[in-house]
């Protein structure tokens, strides 16, 4: 049997090849057929390229069609995805192609230049564009190749996608998922959302983490669903679209964004029979502002990066605000305590996970990986939650020293490393304050040595040329002392006081 994802979803796909996968925003739209297609010329121009079983292909590209396609011919041809956020600067970037070794890397034409000292270090075999539009060198490469390529043979526990997550020593950690890892997630959303081959998914997400690359277009695959597949976000482009949409996907922004548009009514959604939440915590006010609007309730659910999807509210039951409903099929989640052994419901603790959706370790990271993980095998999620009577799960804080803007994650020990090394700092911290669009922003606190200036505009400006936009502090404020426990630690909680406002 081939567990390779890909053969999953071609089992799984409409039978008729013109049956649409996709439209996007200028009205064309892509088949099934044309999408396989694509990737199986996609696949022979990166093996042509030099790429073998096993070897990463790394991608920094828009989102477009074409990127869907070449996630897919990666799958096809048994080589590991790696997806990079376009946001990410070539200094960040650098890290990410040093550390996985890519025998073929993807970006954007515009990018090609900045990016060649980082291309040249990690010595990369093979370097293709992928633009905004429709081509790019990929694309002429894969043009004179055949239009079919066998599902490459893949085992449950053969790697298929390396997702990078920050992590709180500042270092991030490539979550090494398998095909395995891929169906039984995907599987168990399309169960649990019941998605189907009438349903039309808007598709506003980026396509470089697992809530666009998976969740979202998994559901589709799976299910011989379509959708709009959108370049972005935007809050009125999405109120046009919910008219012909059946399914709606965002991080808790977008339906922020959504609620502050006037004409987002009853009628707006009518036609939505699922809008679903997640990445971030979801306020019970929006959750509540949308039901006494919409007269739905929005579906929030809870992930991470190793493991997809963990829990979810019920598509039939009740979908209670501030909990993220109980485990999905075939995923045990517990709430431990200092013991790593179950507690009572009632109790908060430790989120603890196990299943087949739980990956299997961060690339070249073994002590990492041995310390993330239980003696009896449980990985510790680093969020921290509690089981009501009813099994519905609340997530009441992190362990993790974690800041989600927008939905994307911010470790603030990163952005102190930067700040650290500027002139005249004596040192930093970092913290995450309440902001009612993104839900958090990143705020930066800094002490100075004696006589030291601190340009706030410049030192911003100057964070933007090595961080992606979303981690740069929103502010930095300048303060003679860091406030710290009898322990010495700075208090963080603290400072999330005094700026939060
Ligand atoms: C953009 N900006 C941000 C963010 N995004 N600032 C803080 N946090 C952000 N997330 C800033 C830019 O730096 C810029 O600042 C200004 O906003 C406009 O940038 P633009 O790109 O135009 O912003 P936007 O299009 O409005 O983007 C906001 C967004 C986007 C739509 C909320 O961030 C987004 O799509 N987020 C989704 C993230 C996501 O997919 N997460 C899933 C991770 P300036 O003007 O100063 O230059 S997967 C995951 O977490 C797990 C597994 C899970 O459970 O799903
Ligand atoms: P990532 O590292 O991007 O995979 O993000 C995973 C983290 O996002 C989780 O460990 C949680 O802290 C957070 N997260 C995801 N979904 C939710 C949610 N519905 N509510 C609260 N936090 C969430």
């Amino acid at each position: 049997m081939n567990h390779n994802f890909l053969d999953l979803v071609e089992a799984r796909m409409p039978r008729d090849p013109a049956s649409p996968l996709l439209e996007t925003e200028d009205g064309s739209t892509w088949s099934y057929g044309r999408v396989m297609a694509l990737s199986a010329r996609l696949a022979h121009a990166l093996a042509a390229a030099g790429a073998t079983r096993g070897d990463r292909v790394a991608a920094q590209v828009e989102k477009t069609p074409n990127a869907l396609a070449l996630y897919l011919a990666c799958l096809r041809g048994g080589f590991v995805y790696l997806p990079l956020n376009t946001a990410y600067q070539p200094a960040e970037v650098a890290y990410f192609l040093g550390d996985a070794a890519p025998a073929v890397f993807v970006c954007r034409p515009e990018s090609r230049d900045a990016l060649d000292p980082a291309i040249r270090e990690a010595r990369i075999r093979a370097v293709f564009t992928l633009d905004a539009a429709h081509g790019g060198t990929l694309i002429d490469a894969a043009d004179s190749q055949p239009d079919e390529h066998p599902v490459a043979q893949a085992g449950a526990d053969d790697l298929a996608v390396i997702i990078y997550t920050s992590g709180t020593t500042g270092r991030s950690k490539g979550a090494m998922l398998s095909h395995g890892n891929l169906s039984s997630n995907g599987l168990a959303l399309v169960e649990a959302w019941q998605f189907g081959a009438t349903d039309v998914l808007l598709h506003q997400l980026p396509l470089f983490h697992v809530h666009g690359l998976f969740v979202a277009n998994h559901c589709v695959l799976l299910s011989g669903a379509r959708m709009l597949f959108h370049r972005k976000f935007d809050a009125k482009v999405a109120l046009a679209s919910l008219a012909r949409a059946t399914v709606m996907m965002g991080v808790p922004t977008y339906y922020v964004r959504l609620l502050a548009e006037p004409g987002f009514d009853r009628a707006a959604a009518s036609g939505v029979r699922l809008f679903i939440s997640g990445s971030a915590p979801l306020l019970l006010e929006t959750f509540r502002e949308f039901e006494d609007r919409i007269g739905q309730r929005i579906l929030e659910r809870y992930g991470m990066s190793e493991s997809g999807m963990i829990t979810s509210n019920p598509l039939n039951g009740e979908r209670r605000g501030g909990t993220v409903g109980s485990p999905l099929p075939g995923n045990e989640v517990r709430v431990a305590g200092a013991d790593d052994r179950a507690l009572p419901a009632g109790e908060t603790g430790a989120i603890q996970i196990r299943g087949a959706n739980v990956f299997h370790g961060y690339w070249r990271m073994p002590e990492k990986t041995r310390e993330e993980f239980t003696a009896d095998g449980w990985f510790r999620t680093g969020d921290v939650g509690v089981f009501d009577a009813d099994g519905y799960l609340s997530i009441v804080g992190r362990a993790k020293d974690l800041i989600i803007s927008g939905g994307y994650n911010v470790y603030p020990k990163e952005i102190e490393l930067e700040l650290d090394v500027l002139p005249g700092v004596v040192e930093s911290a970092v913290v995450g304050v309440p902001h009612p669009d993104f839900g958090e922003a990143v705020v930066a606190v800094v002490v100075l040595a004696k006589g030291a200036m601190l340009d706030e505009a410049a030192t911003i400006a100057g964070l933007r040329t090595r961080l992606a936009n979303y981690k740069v502090p929103k502010r930095v404020h300048v303060v003679d002392d860091l406030p710290r426990n009898a322990m010495g630690k700075v208090q963080k909680a603290e400072l999330r006081k005094r700026y939060g406002g």
